[in-house]
């Protein structure tokens, strides 16, 4: 199977509830940035305060900032990985490629979750985060598609790309991923 994923899909495409529950399964490092910043936010570190106020706009922490997140955990891991809301511009996936290259390892697969921007809405509206809000959960679509949509043709480039219908029940679509991974 394969061990080195990344997910990719606008907000609320469900990328961290069939991450969390594949990485559980398979024995992976789960990295979620949004996770990580989170926790940042909620132990009032130094970086938290910094990405509080971007991540309640809706819009993406500073390149640097996430990097050296990323960069810590995946040097200090041996095993399979997925990282998920990772990279999210054409900048981190650069770097990202950068920092695998000198860790020795690549990409297996890049999971794209997709889905009508409708039920996207709908379903962080009910989940109701502090970033969870309409105003803000448009915003975070329009940097998705500006920022992050083009990694779809990045990765499509080098051949990564498997795309996923993410409507339906978390089991039918945890079905789907994993019929993709061989
Ligand atoms: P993230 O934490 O990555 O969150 P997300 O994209 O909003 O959600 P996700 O797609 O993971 O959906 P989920 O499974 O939770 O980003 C938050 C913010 O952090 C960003 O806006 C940015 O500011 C910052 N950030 C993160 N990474 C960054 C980076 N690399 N660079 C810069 N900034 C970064 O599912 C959503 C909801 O749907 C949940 O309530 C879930 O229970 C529900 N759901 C899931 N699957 C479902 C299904 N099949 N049916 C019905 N409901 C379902």
């Amino acid at each position: 199977m394969k061990q080195r994923l990344l997910f990719l899909g606008p907000p609320g495409a469900g990328k961290g509830t069939q991450a969390q529950q594949l990485a559980e399964g398979q024995g992976l490092l789960h990295l979620s940035t949004g996770d990580l910043l989170r926790a940042e936010v909620a132990a009032g570190s130094a970086l938290g305060q910094e990405a509080e106020a971007v991540m309640a706009r809706g819009e993406l922490v500073s390149d640097a900032l996430v990097l050296a997140i990323v960069r810590s955990r995946l040097e200090n891991h041996s095993g399979g990985w997925l990282l998920d809301g990772f990279p999210r511009n054409v900048a981190q996936a650069d770097a990202l490629a950068a920092l695998l290259a000198d860790l020795g390892q690549s990409i297996e697969l890049v999971v794209l979750m997709e889905l009508d921007d409708a039920v996207l809405v709908q379903r962080l509206l009910s989940r109701g985060r502090a970033d969870d809000n309409e105003a803000v959960i448009r915003h975070r679509l329009e940097v998705y598609r500006q920022q992050t949509e083009p990694l779809i043709a990045y990765y499509r480039e080098r051949g990564l790309i498997a795309s996923v219908e993410a409507a339906g029940s978390v089991e039918e679509i945890a079905g789907r991923i994993s019929a993709l991974l061989g």
